[in-house]
């Protein structure tokens, strides 16, 4: 069982296989579930490449607002290229039906209180939507900071969203999301006002763990920063392409 969350999900090391041999002796198998994951997601990087396309892996803790953030966000990105959403819940629909509201082609996985998304599901997701060429595919992972850090989903690149609600020492206490990921999001900034959340003490504990990191500030209620996102996703799938 997942020893990081308890969800129910397989261990994170190991899972075990069955299989009949020649006689029909059933024989059990120990995969290394991660190293099943990598042989998926390198698949998904082929079939991106083929098409010229790039892939974005959003992780945040339940509610920090990914679905929010792609809402405002792929209206502006619209016009530039073909734009594909994977979305992955434990359970329901309603994310991927905000998501069809802006007219965006888009796949629900519902992981069935599973904690994280994996490449195997995601290479479906990418069948289901027949990617066209050059298209931007945003991911939105299942809300958790812990599990999708460790699972390698094909992506060109992780971003992690850190809603000023949940205290500015999250980067400290998640470090390997933060670690993982090319750029942190830092959402609803619109409330900052209301609470105790310093900017520079979260920007020094993200630091810390990652010196590369780049940040962005936004609210997706009023709109502030937006356009730092959208440039960053512009600069990234363009330095892809080149
Ligand atoms: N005040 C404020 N609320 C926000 C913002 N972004 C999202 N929310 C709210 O936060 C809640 C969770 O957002 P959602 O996008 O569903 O989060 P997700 O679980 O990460 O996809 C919703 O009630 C949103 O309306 C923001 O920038 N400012
Ligand atoms: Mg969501």
């Amino acid at each position: 069982m997942c020893d990081t969350c308890g969800c129910g999900m397989p261990s994170h090391e190991h899972a075990h296989e069955y299989e009949s041999d020649h006689d029909g002796h059933v024989i059990e198998l120990e995969m290394n579930v991660l190293a099943k994951n990598d042989v998926y997601a390198a698949a998904n990087r082929e079939h991106l490449a083929s098409r010229g396309a790039v892939a974005i892996n959003m992780i945040s803790s339940p509610g920090a607002g990914k679905t929010t953030l792609l809402q405002q966000s792929l209206n502006q990105l619209k016009d530039w290229r073909p734009l594909a959403v994977v979305e992955g819940d434990l359970q329901t629909d309603n994310d991927a039906r905000r998501i069809q509201g802006v007219g965006v082609p888009v796949h629900q996985i519902n992981t069935n209180n599973g904690c994280h998304l994996d490449a195997h599901m995601v290479g479906h997701a990418y069948e289901h939507l027949s990617l066209a060429t050059g298209s931007l595919v945003f991911i939105e992972n299942v809300g958790n900071l812990v599990c999708p850090a460790g699972f390698d989903l094909g992506e060109n690149a992780t971003v992690v969203l850190l809603s000023v609600t949940e205290g500015d020492d999250k980067p400290a206490k998640y470090p390997v999301a933060f670690v993982n990921a090319q750029v942190m999001v830092i959402t609803k900034t619109d409330l900052l006002p209301y609470v105790d959340f310093s900017m520079d003490r979260c920007k020094e504990f993200a630091r810390a763990v990652n010196p590369d990191l780049e940040i962005i500030e936004c609210s997706s209620r009023t709109g502030d920063g937006m356009d730092g996102w959208v440039a960053w996703v512009k600069r990234l799938a363009n330095q892809v392409a080149s």
